[in-house]
């Protein structure tokens, strides 16, 4: 029914490792997506993005309806001609950045009206307009339309907010309907409560869907109250199905996820760290800024193999980035989806040899060393 297959090839402990079988290419799990929020990852090409080992990338409804419009989009061919990019596309569906970047935002049954960010326009977005907009852009993988309260909040409006979103996830596969080579993915609520994330997996599994979102974290509760979730959470939707943990994280935050189960990841933050000085490493984080650069020949990291490693030292990485030179974002952004593509990598390898709880130590002991 739906073209798109997913196959889990090794587990270990409750880490999977597999892929996802789409007609624009495999997605090999678990899996990061660099964030395309405008139709582009910003400072990158599309091929250099490809490059650092990126099967799918994520966009963003919200975004691309305000600025150039999904119709326009469409009559120019969808998303993936329009940026050059031909590999797989997941779409988040647009509710979760209303309510984090819009104004006078009104929340019903029916759905999300708004003013615009960019000009104060108004807008209205449904499950079915989002479904709608999605399939304009021509997204392989199609969030379900939900929503879903900063943490911490009352129980009732966790409660109150999951069960909307579970309607609006069955109004959501009513207008989706069938696409052969498309996938939709429901998103589970419930905040921090095991029993309403069980009612919501259990709706959800009701309405059946192609993979699972754990939507509601990393908003607030910090990493440990997240990982107590996701002690639980992905065990309650399908095992048999894609697990997509949303908007998370730090690299300590995604090797956590992936050892409780979690398949997809995406976050803006290697991209927009590159483009604010902050670098991740096998050591730990840095700041290029700091002037203790300013005279370092050596690499951001020496075992890595991207442009800004291989070419650059550290004291032209600070230069250009206290010049702001373009090249700083390009490089930094660049060292980083090197750097998080690389960690997905040791992570799959090291899952389908059986030795996910070595390389974890390894991957903690190499960040305890300071002095990066
Ligand atoms: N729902 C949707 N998008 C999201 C989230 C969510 O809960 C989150 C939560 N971390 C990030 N992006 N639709
Ligand atoms: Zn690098």
């Amino acid at each position: 029914m739906t073209g798109i297959s997913y196959q889990i090839d090794a587990t270990d402990g409750r880490a999977r490792t597999g892929q996802i079988n789409t007609p624009r290419g495999e997605i090999r799990t678990p899996a990061f997506m660099p964030v395309g929020t405008a139709a582009t990852v910003k400072a990158m090409m599309p091929s250099s993005v490809r490059e650092t080992g990126a099967d799918i990338l994520l966009g963003n409804t919200y975004h691309l309806m305000l600025r150039p419009t999904a119709e326009r989009i469409a009559s120019l061919g969808g998303l993936h001609k329009f940026m050059n990019w031909d590999r797989p596309i997941l779409t988040d569906s647009g509710g979760f950045q209303v309510m984090s970047l819009a104004n006078l935002r009104k929340l019903t049954e029916r759905g999300v009206t708004f003013k615009s960010h960019i000009d104060g326009s108004k807008h209205e977005i449904t499950p079915e307009r989002s479904m709608e907009i999605q399939k304009l852009l021509g997204s392989d993988i199609v969030m379900c339309f939900d929503e879903c309260p900063a943490l911490p909040a009352d129980r009732d409006r966790i409660a109150s907010s999951m069960e909307m979103s579970m309607r609006w996830a069955k109004r959501s596969k009513d207008a989706f309907g069938d696409r052969p080579g498309h996938a939709l993915f429901g998103i589970q609520q419930g905040g921090l409560e095991q029993d309403l994330r069980q009612q919501s997996a259990e709706a959800l599994r009701e309405i059946g869907f192609d993979g699972y979102a754990v939507g509601g974290l990393a908003v607030g509760e910090g990493q440990q109250a997240m990982f107590d979730c996701l002690d639980y959470a992905p065990e309650q939707l399908p095992q048999d199905k894609p697990r997509y943990l949303m908007g998370v994280g730090k690299p300590d935050d995604i090797v956590g996820a992936v050892a409780r189960g979690i398949d997809m990841m995406d976050c803006v933050l290697p991209s927009r760290s590159g483009r604010t000085g902050q670098v991740f490493t096998r050591k730990g984080v840095l700041n290029i800024k700091n002037a203790r650069h300013a005279d370092d020949p050596r690499p951001l990291d020496e075992d890595c193999g991207c442009p800004a490693c291989q070419n650059y030292s550290r004291a032209y990485l600070h230069h250009v980035f206290r010049s702001q030179e373009m090249i700083s974002s390009m490089l930094l952004t660049w060292h980083n989806l090197r750097y998080y593509q690389d960690i997905m990598a040791g992570m799959r390898e090291a899952i389908a040899a059986g030795r996910f709880t070595a390389w974890q130590s390894d991957f903690h002991s190499n960040r305890e060393q300071g002095d990066i």
